[in-house]
């Protein structure tokens, strides 16, 4: 069968079938590609659709193209309502991967006959198309995570507390839009569904929730990454276990923790403590003149983080540093939602 000769098809309506659906994979594909290409910058997953185009586009036979229109399309033009609703990046990347997948089988199916060599190239396509498909969703949902970090300036960090989740409601309503819960105390059973009923939380105002230290509470609350320090799991073992989809996000305070973590792949760093806190009693502050001096050479988004607050906040923007973390300064404030808005009205100055 595996070498058995291509036969035109004798009937033509199987030719045109084939023909509208190899039309049809490839232009799935060509959204695919570019939505890795531009989206993502995923050069190693454009190689793969491309290699996939051109195996198609190969095996798009002239006894194909000929029957294109040997029955006239009655169903030409003819929509479906979900076709014209607005799609998100993620919708577009399931609607088109289904559409290669569907296209393929129909191949695979009409093909076999004649051409055996398609449909088996169909066949394989088609699987690989599977994980493609998750892969490029995994890296969309990160993408976005990111594109939430890179915009905005002020990330609150929380731990257990009484009322913490409507000051962590406050401070969303005050604009906050990255979210980082420590848990620093209690059992793993309740950390895990305050995990859950703070991810809920945040995506209710389009907020990132991230974990501290925990990947495995991350995971389970379905959270938008972890953020990690320096004693805990390294970062490349942290991405083996959380896959592509998550973000992650370091704690540094001298040149050689920057260092590695720009080369292991971080998502973000904190770098601090800027001034004296006490919710890091042990770490001696560095300063605003250091923290420059540190990130001067940072490519991915930082924020600086330590002891800040609504009124020392306007002497780090006057230095020109415009992203913060802040945790006491917000969570023992008497009104976080108001304080929240200063903090982003400062960082949000012209310098
Ligand atoms: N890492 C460096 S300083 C710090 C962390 C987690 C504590 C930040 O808390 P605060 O209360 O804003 O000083
Ligand atoms: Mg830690």
């Amino acid at each position: 069968m595996e070498n058995s000769k291509i036969i035109q098809p004798e009937d033509l309506r199987i030719s045109q079938i084939i023909d509208a659906n190899l039309d049809r994979a490839r232009e799935g594909l060509r959204v695919l590609e570019d939505w890795a290409r531009f989206g993502l910058g995923k050069e190693d997953i454009v190689i793969k659709i491309k290699n996939f185009r051109q195996i198609l586009g190969r095996n798009h036979l002239e006894i194909y193209k000929i029957s294109r229109n040997h029955i006239e399309d009655k169903c030409k033009g003819l929509s479906h309502v979900e076709q014209t609703k607005i799609k998100s990046s993620s919708k577009i990347i399931s609607s088109n991967s289904a559409r290669v997948q569907e296209a393929l089988r129909v191949i695979e199916e009409f093909s076999r006959n004649h051409n055996y060599k398609l449909s088996k190239i169909a066949s394989e396509i088609r699987y690989e198309i599977y994980s493609l498909e998750i892969e490029l969703i995994n890296f969309s949902n990160r993408e976005r995570s990111l594109s939430i970090i890179r915009k905005n300036n002020l990330y609150l960090i929380t731990d257990n507390r009484e009322n913490l989740l409507e000051i962590i409601e406050r401070t969303l309503l005050g604009g906050v839009k990255i979210i980082q819960h420590r848990f620093k105390d209690g059992k793993d059973k309740d950390n895990l569904k305050k995990a859950i009923a703070i991810n809920y939380l945040c995506k209710k105002y389009n907020s990132l929730f991230i974990v501290n230290d925990r990947v495995d509470i991350a995971l389970a609350s379905n959270a938008d990454g972890v953020h990690l320090g320096q004693d805990d799991i390294d970062i490349k073992t942290a991405r083996k276990l959380l896959g592509n989809s998550k973000i992650i996000g370091v704690s540094a305070n001298n040149s050689t923790d920057i260092d590695n973590a720009k080369k292991n792949g971080c998502d973000y760093i904190g770098v601090g403590p800027v001034f004296q806190t006490l919710t890091k009693k042990n770490k001696e502050p560095l300063g605003v003149e250091m923290i420059k001096d540190l990130t001067k050479d940072i490519n991915i988004p930082w924020f600086a983080i330590g002891g800040i607050n609504k009124v020392n906040i306007s002497s780090l923007k006057k230095n020109g540093i415009d992203k913060v973390a802040v945790a006491s300064g917000l969570l023992n404030s008497k009104d976080p939602k108001e304080d929240a808005i200063i903090i982003l009205k400062e960082l949000s100055y012209e310098n």
